[in-house]
């Protein structure tokens, strides 16, 4: 597949930083990026803050995208002591009326279960978003090996709201958390 087409949508979606780019109404989707924890890893996840500007609240309810066998909707819970348990959310994640919900490293997540196409740092990815009323948002999500917030300790920031564009210490550490489902 061309990666050119692909790169002009990241740029879109890169801008999509300062303005809400996608056309839809009620959904905007800020700050999105997709990574693996190690470029051999048989998973990847794709991270973004969901803004609803409706009057009404949403979810979202599925995501699909060809580059993984299996994409779900995914959420970090806190065993205590360190340990991550991720689990397949169900209900997926709820978007309050005018407001936002962050899908963030040790939080929820968009998990991407067998690659199939193992996308290089710079490159972008494209994905499906599918939302119990806005609909379906379709997204080159750009992938970002680099990206390293989440580090350190910074306790629960799972939370939607106030988080800027990620870049804090929110969230658990990365590493070798486990993305382990399919193998
Ligand atoms: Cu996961």
């Amino acid at each position: 597949m061309s990666r050119i087409p692909l790169f002009g949508a990241a740029l879109a979606v890169a801008a999509s930083l300062a303005f809400p780019t996608l056309a839809n109404d009620a959904i905007r989707i800020e700050d999105a990026y997709f990574r693996m924890a190690t470029p051999m890893a048989p998973n990847g996840a794709a991270f973004m803050i969901i803004h609803n500007d409706a009057d009404t609240d949403d979810r979202l309810i599925d995501a699909r995208s060809p580059i993984a066998k299996r994409v779900e909707l995914h959420t970090h819970i806190d065993m205590g002591e360190g340990v991550m348990k991720m689990t397949h959310d169900e209900d997926g994640f709820e978007i309050p009326a005018h407001g936002s919900r962050a899908l963030a490293r040790g939080g929820d997540h968009v998990m991407f279960m067998g690659l199939i196409e193992r996308p290089g740092d710079g490159e972008s990815i494209p994905l499906t978003l599918v939302f119990e009323k806005a609909g379906e948002i379709v997204l080159e999500v750009p992938v970002d090996l680099e990206r390293a917030d989440g580090m350190g300790h910074g306790g629960h920031g799972h939370g939607a709201g106030g988080m800027g564009h990620g870049e804090g210490g929110m969230g658990h550490g990365e590493g070798g958390m486990s993305h382990g489902h399919g193998n």
